[in-house]
Protein backbone atom coordinates (compact mmCIF):
# COMPACT_ATOMS: atom_id res chain seq x y z
CA UNK A 1 0.00 0.00 0.00
CA UNK A 2 1.64 3.32 -1.41
CA UNK A 3 1.96 6.35 1.11
CA UNK A 4 -1.31 8.43 1.31
CA UNK A 5 -1.88 11.88 1.07
CA UNK A 6 -5.25 13.42 1.47
CA UNK A 7 -5.74 17.22 0.97
CA UNK A 8 -8.65 19.35 2.12
CA UNK A 9 -9.32 22.93 0.98
CA UNK A 10 -11.02 25.50 -0.92
CA UNK A 11 -8.59 25.48 -3.33
CA UNK A 12 -7.97 22.05 -4.72
CA UNK A 13 -6.92 23.57 -7.98
CA UNK A 14 -3.79 24.34 -6.44
CA UNK A 15 -3.00 20.68 -6.38
CA UNK A 16 -0.80 18.59 -6.99
CA UNK A 17 0.78 22.00 -8.12
CA UNK A 18 4.41 21.44 -8.44
CA UNK A 19 4.15 18.35 -7.00
CA UNK A 20 3.11 16.48 -9.72
CA UNK A 21 6.80 17.56 -11.14
CA UNK A 22 10.02 16.49 -11.22
CA UNK A 23 10.63 13.67 -8.68
CA UNK A 24 7.45 13.66 -6.77
CA UNK A 25 5.67 14.51 -10.10
CA UNK A 26 7.25 10.77 -11.28
CA UNK A 27 6.51 9.01 -7.95
CA UNK A 28 2.95 10.27 -8.36
CA UNK A 29 2.77 9.03 -11.61
CA UNK A 30 4.12 5.69 -11.11
CA UNK A 31 2.11 5.02 -7.77
CA UNK A 32 4.67 5.35 -4.91
CA UNK A 33 2.71 7.91 -3.27
CA UNK A 34 -1.36 9.00 -3.58
CA UNK A 35 -3.12 12.40 -3.31
CA UNK A 36 -7.00 12.69 -2.75
CA UNK A 37 -7.81 16.64 -3.16
CA UNK A 38 -11.31 17.45 -1.53
CA UNK A 39 -12.68 21.05 -2.05
CA UNK A 40 -13.88 21.39 1.53
CA UNK A 41 -16.98 23.98 -0.15
CA UNK A 42 -18.52 20.62 -1.62
CA UNK A 43 -19.63 20.19 2.06
CA UNK A 44 -21.48 23.66 2.21
CA UNK A 45 -24.64 23.37 3.12
CA UNK A 46 -26.91 25.64 1.87
CA UNK A 47 -27.28 26.90 -1.77
CA UNK A 48 -24.55 30.11 -2.02
CA UNK A 49 -21.93 27.01 -0.46
CA UNK A 50 -21.04 29.04 2.77
CA UNK A 51 -18.18 27.56 4.41
CA UNK A 52 -17.74 30.90 7.22
CA UNK A 53 -19.34 32.81 9.61
CA UNK A 54 -18.27 35.55 11.75
CA UNK A 55 -15.90 35.29 14.57
CA UNK A 56 -17.50 34.82 18.36
CA UNK A 57 -16.00 37.97 20.03
CA UNK A 58 -16.46 40.35 16.78
CA UNK A 59 -13.24 40.89 14.85
CA UNK A 60 -11.76 41.09 11.35
CA UNK A 61 -11.88 37.98 8.99
CA UNK A 62 -14.17 34.95 9.14
CA UNK A 63 -13.82 31.40 10.56
CA UNK A 64 -14.05 28.35 8.92
CA UNK A 65 -17.17 26.80 10.28
CA UNK A 66 -16.95 23.59 12.88
CA UNK A 67 -19.78 21.62 11.13
CA UNK A 68 -18.54 22.21 7.59
CA UNK A 69 -14.34 21.19 8.44
CA UNK A 70 -15.82 18.20 10.36
CA UNK A 71 -17.74 16.66 7.57
CA UNK A 72 -14.66 17.30 4.91
CA UNK A 73 -12.11 15.61 7.53
CA UNK A 74 -14.96 12.63 7.94
CA UNK A 75 -15.33 12.14 4.25
CA UNK A 76 -11.45 10.96 4.47
CA UNK A 77 -10.65 10.03 7.91
CA UNK A 78 -9.22 7.09 8.56
CA UNK A 79 -6.00 5.62 10.73
CA UNK A 80 -3.36 8.50 9.15
CA UNK A 81 -2.78 11.63 11.27
CA UNK A 82 -5.04 14.87 10.84
CA UNK A 83 -3.03 18.11 10.69
CA UNK A 84 -3.96 21.44 10.08
CA UNK A 85 -1.20 24.20 8.60
CA UNK A 86 -1.47 27.31 10.90
CA UNK A 87 1.29 30.39 11.71
CA UNK A 88 1.00 29.37 15.74
CA UNK A 89 1.42 25.73 14.86
CA UNK A 90 4.54 23.22 16.04
CA UNK A 91 7.63 24.57 13.63
CA UNK A 92 7.76 21.71 11.06
CA UNK A 93 11.42 19.79 10.99
CA UNK A 94 13.23 17.03 9.50
CA UNK A 95 12.72 14.51 12.13
CA UNK A 96 8.53 15.17 11.61
CA UNK A 97 9.06 14.54 7.69
CA UNK A 98 10.82 11.31 8.68
CA UNK A 99 8.31 10.45 11.01
CA UNK A 100 5.05 10.53 9.01
CA UNK A 101 6.97 9.37 5.82
CA UNK A 102 7.40 6.25 8.19
CA UNK A 103 3.69 6.23 8.44
CA UNK A 104 0.52 5.28 6.31
CA UNK A 105 0.00 8.91 5.42
CA UNK A 106 -1.16 12.06 6.32
CA UNK A 107 -4.37 14.00 6.29
CA UNK A 108 -4.00 18.24 5.77
CA UNK A 109 -6.89 20.73 6.57
CA UNK A 110 -5.85 24.08 4.63
CA UNK A 111 -7.46 26.70 6.59
CA UNK A 112 -8.80 30.07 4.71
CA UNK A 113 -9.75 33.71 6.59
CA UNK A 114 -8.75 34.09 9.83
CA UNK A 115 -8.45 30.58 10.97
CA UNK A 116 -10.42 27.51 11.50
CA UNK A 117 -12.66 27.01 14.59
CA UNK A 118 -11.13 25.59 17.46
CA UNK A 119 -13.47 22.79 18.06
CA UNK A 120 -12.95 21.06 15.23
CA UNK A 121 -9.45 21.09 16.02
CA UNK A 122 -9.71 19.65 19.28
CA UNK A 123 -12.87 17.31 17.83
CA UNK A 124 -10.50 15.80 15.46
CA UNK A 125 -7.47 15.65 17.60
CA UNK A 126 -5.42 17.89 14.97
CA UNK A 127 -1.76 18.76 15.50
CA UNK A 128 -0.69 22.18 14.17
CA UNK A 129 2.06 22.84 12.29
CA UNK A 130 3.81 26.02 10.83
CA UNK A 131 6.68 25.90 8.35
CA UNK A 132 7.78 29.90 9.30
CA UNK A 133 7.11 32.61 11.62
CA UNK A 134 5.19 34.56 8.72
CA UNK A 135 1.37 34.48 7.86
CA UNK A 136 0.00 32.98 4.32
CA UNK A 137 -2.74 32.84 2.76
CA UNK A 138 -4.01 30.21 3.62
CA UNK A 139 -2.59 26.46 4.77
CA UNK A 140 -2.05 25.34 0.93
CA UNK A 141 1.29 26.54 0.01
CA UNK A 142 2.63 24.70 3.77
CA UNK A 143 0.95 21.65 3.10
CA UNK A 144 2.67 21.66 -0.66
CA UNK A 145 5.99 22.19 1.28
CA UNK A 146 5.19 19.34 4.14
CA UNK A 147 4.23 16.99 1.29
CA UNK A 148 7.27 17.64 -0.79
CA UNK A 149 9.47 17.11 2.24
CA UNK A 150 7.45 13.74 2.85
CA UNK A 151 7.43 12.45 -0.51
CA UNK A 152 11.07 12.88 -1.19
CA UNK A 153 11.90 10.58 1.42
CA UNK A 154 9.56 7.95 0.77
CA UNK A 155 11.63 4.66 -0.64
CA UNK A 156 13.02 4.58 -4.38
CA UNK A 157 11.46 8.06 -4.44
CA UNK A 158 14.90 10.65 -4.49
CA UNK A 159 17.87 9.40 -6.09
CA UNK A 160 21.66 8.82 -4.15
CA UNK A 161 22.32 12.75 -3.92
CA UNK A 162 19.18 13.85 -2.31
CA UNK A 163 20.19 11.11 0.10
CA UNK A 164 23.01 12.42 0.86
CA UNK A 165 21.25 15.47 1.56
CA UNK A 166 19.05 14.04 4.03
CA UNK A 167 21.74 12.34 6.05
CA UNK A 168 23.84 15.61 6.10
CA UNK A 169 20.60 17.25 7.20
CA UNK A 170 19.83 14.65 9.72
CA UNK A 171 23.49 15.20 11.17
CA UNK A 172 21.59 18.42 12.84
CA UNK A 173 24.19 20.53 10.80
CA UNK A 174 23.44 22.66 7.53
CA UNK A 175 24.96 21.69 4.38
CA UNK A 176 28.63 22.57 3.05
CA UNK A 177 29.49 24.83 -0.26
CA UNK A 178 29.27 23.36 -2.73
CA UNK A 179 31.65 23.56 -6.42
CA UNK A 180 31.24 22.75 -9.88
CA UNK A 181 33.53 23.68 -13.14
CA UNK A 182 34.56 25.91 -14.19
CA UNK A 183 37.34 25.65 -11.52
CA UNK A 184 37.41 29.51 -11.62
CA UNK A 185 34.73 31.86 -12.44
CA UNK A 186 34.78 35.80 -12.59
CA UNK A 187 38.32 35.18 -11.02
CA UNK A 188 36.67 33.61 -8.13
CA UNK A 189 38.71 30.26 -7.72
CA UNK A 190 37.48 26.80 -6.49
CA UNK A 191 39.06 25.87 -2.68
CA UNK A 192 42.28 23.95 -3.64
CA UNK A 193 41.00 21.00 -1.46
CA UNK A 194 38.24 20.12 -3.70
CA UNK A 195 40.49 19.64 -6.49
CA UNK A 196 43.26 17.69 -4.54
CA UNK A 197 42.01 14.13 -5.14
CA UNK A 198 42.89 13.42 -0.86
CA UNK A 199 39.40 12.11 -0.29
CA UNK A 200 40.25 12.16 3.60
CA UNK A 201 40.98 16.04 3.37
CA UNK A 202 37.85 16.87 1.39
CA UNK A 203 35.92 15.07 4.15
CA UNK A 204 37.28 17.05 6.89
CA UNK A 205 36.86 20.45 4.97
CA UNK A 206 33.40 19.75 4.40
CA UNK A 207 32.96 18.93 7.90
CA UNK A 208 34.48 22.41 8.91
CA UNK A 209 32.82 24.38 6.81
CA UNK A 210 29.54 22.19 7.80
CA UNK A 211 30.00 23.11 11.60
CA UNK A 212 31.17 26.72 10.75
CA UNK A 213 27.94 27.76 8.79
CA UNK A 214 26.00 25.83 11.37
CA UNK A 215 27.70 27.96 14.51
CA UNK A 216 27.30 31.63 12.64
CA UNK A 217 23.62 31.13 10.69
CA UNK A 218 21.81 28.68 13.11
CA UNK A 219 23.19 28.59 16.73
CA UNK A 220 19.91 26.70 17.97
CA UNK A 221 20.90 23.88 16.38
CA UNK A 222 24.20 24.29 17.06
CA UNK A 223 23.29 24.27 20.80
CA UNK A 224 20.65 21.74 19.85
CA UNK A 225 21.41 18.43 22.43
CA UNK A 226 23.62 15.66 21.20
CA UNK A 227 21.27 12.48 19.72
CA UNK A 228 21.93 9.92 17.43
CA UNK A 229 21.19 12.08 14.46
CA UNK A 230 22.33 15.16 15.64
CA UNK A 231 26.17 13.65 16.39
CA UNK A 232 27.83 16.90 15.42
CA UNK A 233 26.57 18.77 18.59
CA UNK A 234 28.57 15.79 20.86
CA UNK A 235 31.22 17.16 19.57
CA UNK A 236 30.44 20.81 19.66
CA UNK A 237 33.42 23.23 21.82
C1 LIG B 1 -6.36 36.01 8.63
C2 LIG B 1 -6.89 37.18 9.18
C3 LIG B 1 -7.78 38.13 8.70
C4 LIG B 1 -8.12 39.20 9.52
C5 LIG B 1 -7.60 39.30 10.81
C6 LIG B 1 -6.70 38.35 11.29
C7 LIG B 1 -6.38 37.30 10.47
N1 LIG B 1 -5.54 36.24 10.71
C8 LIG B 1 -5.56 35.48 9.61
C9 LIG B 1 -4.84 34.24 9.55
O1 LIG B 1 -3.91 34.00 10.28
N2 LIG B 1 -5.33 33.36 8.61
C10 LIG B 1 -4.74 32.07 8.52
C11 LIG B 1 -4.59 31.77 7.05
C12 LIG B 1 -5.64 31.01 9.15
C13 LIG B 1 -5.07 29.61 8.94
C14 LIG B 1 -4.74 29.38 7.47
N3 LIG B 1 -3.95 30.49 6.97
C15 LIG B 1 -2.57 30.49 7.07
C16 LIG B 1 -1.78 29.41 7.34
N4 LIG B 1 -1.80 31.58 6.90
N5 LIG B 1 -0.50 31.22 7.10
C17 LIG B 1 -0.48 29.92 7.37
C18 LIG B 1 0.74 29.20 7.67
C19 LIG B 1 0.74 27.81 7.76
C20 LIG B 1 1.92 27.17 8.10
N6 LIG B 1 3.06 27.85 8.32
C21 LIG B 1 3.05 29.20 8.23
C22 LIG B 1 1.91 29.91 7.91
Amino acid sequence: MSWRGAVLTLFPAMFPGPLGQSLAGRALATGLWALDVTNIRDFARDRHRTVDDTPFGGGAGMVLRPDIADAAVASVADDRPVICLTPRGQRFTQADARRFAAGPGLILLCGRYEGIDQRVIEARAMHEYSIGDYVLSGGELAALVLLDSIVRLLPDVMGAADSAAEESFSSGLLEYPHYTRPAEWQGRRVPEVLISGHHAAVAAWRQTESERITRERRPDLWAAPASPTHPASATSS
